[in-house]
């Protein structure tokens, strides 16, 4: 399989209602897409950086600059088959996860398509639909955030995580157990606290959570072991788990007692199934989290939440929870027990609406083999 050319598209599009986490707001969601050519073929991917370097250092600029001038050169009129190989080929290109596992996902594709071969299948999936949740952003009040939880409830969601922040913490999160007393409910701090502050955390405690996610910093692993001994509740890492030597000191370390794997922030899918093998042979429990993707990052999620050990139901809602309009042809939708069907095409299994691209591109770059 040898590269033609690889096309950058930075998309901007908008959100059907504002995100806002502890560390900002989105209105419109930024992101790069990637497409490969090779033998006539078109693979795509999608690398999840975001404006802001907010959740990760990685921002589209960062992330553009580092797919045009170093992975781009090192792929184009090469041979480049295995994810294996591409993760070899990159790994002096010290960290940038998101902008190494957009280039991955594309390979993934065009191998696919190439091989007629689904995703799932090529990662070794074992279901046709995955458990699915929802997560809230933080909302204008306790009040208002109750009543954007009971329209995610009426459209079928069948567990609900919802953003906290210091001071919007237990007040938020008790006002939507009090109103939903059985639900599967979870929380995500998005590293808003520390050792100093987490106190305020501890009646989260008795509010049977399925879990709280990533209350310390991305590098506390070792003061998230401290704070999972204070707490019953599980405590889910995200940020902090960026390869799987993270993953595996999260597991010595006790440092936490489920996983949220996210193909981008891993540095590319091959890198989260080898996390998710590793959790699976130690009895850590996984779920597959989201940067509120594109429909075709969703596919890739879809594709990834199905194997044996994603135990807990994804971040992965709906294409019509975050875009009125996609880019791809496909449109998720939920189904009635809280599950997603999970592409059976090749690759990805997504198509890509011209127009809409079209539409959402700010800036496009293509680049050639010599
Ligand atoms: O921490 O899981 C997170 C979105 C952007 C950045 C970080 C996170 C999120 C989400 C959204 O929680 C999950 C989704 O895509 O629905
Ligand atoms: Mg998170």
């Amino acid at each position: 399989m040898k590269l033609d050319s690889l096309t950058l598209h930075h998309l901007r599009m908008p959100l059907v209602a504002p995100f806002e986490t502890s560390f900002g707001r989105t209105t419109d969601r930024e992101c790069i897409l990637i497409s490969i050519q090779s033998e006539g073929l078109t693979g795509y991917g999608e690398c999840v950086a975001d404006r802001d370097p907010g959740y990760s250092y990685e921002t589209v600029g960062t992330a553009w600059h580092i797919m045009k001038e170093f992975i781009a050169p090192l792929l184009l009129g090469r041979d480049s088959d295995e994810a294996e190989h591409f993760q070899r080929r990159v790994e002096h290109i010290r960290g940038h996860h998101l902008a190494k596992a957009g280039v991955e996902m594309a390979l993934w594709d065009l191998r696919g398509k190439l091989e007629g071969r689904p995703l799932r299948e090529m990662l070794g999936g074992i279901r046709d639909r995955v458990q699915v949740g929802v997560s809230v952003g933080l909302q204008t009040s306790p009040e208002v955030l109750v009543k954007t939880v009971e329209k995610y409830l009426a459209a079928g969601y069948g567990r609900i995580k919802i953003k906290i922040k210091p001071g919007r913490d237990v007040g938020d999160t008790t006002a939507v157990r009090e109103a939903f007393l059985t639900i599967k409910l979870q929380v995500d701090a998005n590293s808003a606290y520390s050792l100093a502050t987490w106190e305020s955390l501890k009646p989260l405690d008795l509010l049977d959570l399925l879990l709280i996610e990533q209350p310390l910093n991305e590098d506390d692993i070792w003061d998230h072991r401290k704070l999972q001994k204070e707490l019953r509740t599980p405590v889910c890492l995200d940020e902090s788990i960026i390869t799987l030597r993270h993953a595996r000191y999260a597991l010595e370390m006790e440092a936490c007692k489920i996983i949220n794997i996210k193909a981008g922030r891993v540095g590319g899918l091959s890198q989260a199934v080898l996390i998710h093998d590793l959790c699976r042979e130690r009895g850590m429990p996984v779920w597959c989290g989201g940067m509120l993707e594109t429909g075709v990052g969703r596919a890739s999620n879809l594709a990834l939440a199905s194997l044996p050990g994603f135990v807990l139901p994804g971040d992965i809602s709906a294409s019509n929870r975050y875009y009125t309009e996609d880019i791809t042809c496909e449109r998720f939708t939920l189904n009635p027990d809280s599950t997603i069907d999970v592409p059976s095409g090749p690759g990805l299994g997504v198509t890509i609406e011209s127009g809409a691209l079209k539409k959402f591109t700010l800036a496009e770059l293509r680049l050639d083999a010599e």
